[in-house]
């Protein structure tokens, strides 16, 4: 008999990643879902139609029942914890329901998961974050954040995600239970949501490149990210939960890199030579051959409180877990744009 695997957060990127991938490896896939009525639910339809061997069950972090009746429902061995509100700038503007679903969602599953008397066999995993460790000068160490480096979020989203991050190693002290948190610095990818920096970049250059769009708004473009690809890292989580204790692991590149930097090589990708012009909020990105402008800042997509700086250390992960990164920084750029110049041509 093939493993069971619960993922919540199935509709989201990683969600999609992992089940493709578990689904390859024999597993029987359980995903939840939000909402009501499958039949007509509309991101349910998209799901079942991308991934027509995941089972689906309509389920809410923020209801412990229904979590309690997913875990009675899918039997699973495995449980992989991705729902989450993800998107740091929004919770900002929506800290308390963060707190509720990025924090209090980890207690529910886990209490789910003891209620259902899995405590002692089903394996889970929390998917905490680089936001933890919050960038700060004082705080950074030069290899880049390992597991034992220091947490100073700086965002409601990277406080919520502490707090799911300690009840997970609460969890394991306390029961014993198989919980472990993969460190995630960022991924991407094809699958990214468009609110997200790297994905309205890409998406972008496809609609300039096409003539439906004139120009690209972003907020702060000299924050610098540790960017992978979020098929490379969906191996790294299936990896800590095979191993004979459980334990936490960062997954990142070692390597970092601007939205400038960024935004230069996608522009490229389409014969694109962008050159900065002004400073602060004034600055614009111009197509170096015809002068237009294609990048303006718009103050609105700055946040209260930035994390300027995030750099992964992944040694442990690589000698423990024998993973690494496989696609680079030019290779994710280069997908991402390709992927949607596919889509808006
Ligand atoms: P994502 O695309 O935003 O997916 C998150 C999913 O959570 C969405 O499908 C969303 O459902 C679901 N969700 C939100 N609220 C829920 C609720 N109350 N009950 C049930 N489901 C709910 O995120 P991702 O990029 O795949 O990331 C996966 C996880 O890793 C998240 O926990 C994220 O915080 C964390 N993480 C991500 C990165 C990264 O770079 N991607 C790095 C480190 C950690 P709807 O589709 O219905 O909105
Ligand atoms: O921002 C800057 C922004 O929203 C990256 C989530 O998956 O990774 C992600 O969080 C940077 C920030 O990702 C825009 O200020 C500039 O400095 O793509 P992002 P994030 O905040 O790093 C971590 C590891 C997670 O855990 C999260 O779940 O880009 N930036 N201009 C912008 N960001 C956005 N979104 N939009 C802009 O227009």
């Amino acid at each position: 008999m093939g493993k069971r695997v619960l993922i919540t957060g199935i509709a989201g990127q990683d969600g999609g990643h992992l089940a493709k991938l578990l689904h390859e490896k024999g597993y029987k896939v359980y995903g939840i879902i939000r909402g009501q009525m499958e039949a007509s639910h509309p991101r349910y339809q998209a799901v079942k139609q991308e991934m027509p061997y995941v089972e689906l069950i309509m389920a809410d972090l923020l209801d412990l029942s229904s979590l309690v009746r997913a875990v009675q429902l899918a039997q699973p061995d495995e449980v992989y914890n991705l729902a989450a509100i993800s998107h740091v700038g929004y919770s900002f503007r929506d800290p308390i329901l963060t707190a509720d679903v990025t924090g209090k969602g980890v207690v529910n599953m886990l209490e789910a998961i003891r209620l259902s008397g899995g405590e002692k066999t089903i394996r889970f995993y929390q998917a905490s974050t680089s936001e933890m460790f919050g960038g700060l000068d004082y705080n950074r160490p030069d290899k880049g954040y390992s597991e034992d480096a220091n947490f100073h979020p700086r965002s409601p989203y990277g406080v919520a995600k502490l707090y799911g991050h300690w009840i997970t190693v609460n969890y394991r002290e306390s029961y014993g239970m198989f919980a472990c948190n993969g460190i995630l610095f960022n991924h991407e990818g094809e699958r990214r949501g468009s609110e997200f920096v790297t994905r309205k970049i890409s998406k972008a250059v496809a609609r300039i490149k096409y003539g439906k769009q004139d120009v690209l708004e972003l907020g702060n473009l000299d924050s610098k990210r540790d960017w992978g690809y979020a098929g490379d890292y969906v191996e790294g989580m299936w990896r800590m939960l095979q191993q004979d204790k459980p334990d936490d692991y960062v997954l990142a590149t070692g390597e970092t890199h601007t939205i400038r930097e960024f935004c230069e090589l996608a522009f490229k990708e389409i014969s694109i030579e962008i050159k900065w012009q002004g400073s602060d909020a004034e600055e614009v990105g111009v197509d170096a051959s015809t002068g237009k402008t294609v990048i303006k800042i718009n103050p609105e997509f700055y946040r209260p409180a930035e994390v300027d700086l995030l750099l992964g250390d992944p040694t442990k992960a690589e000698k423990v877990l024998g993973w690494k990164r496989k696609v680079d920084f030019p290779g994710l750029v280069k997908m991402m744009v390709d992927h949607d110049l596919g889509l808006e041509s």
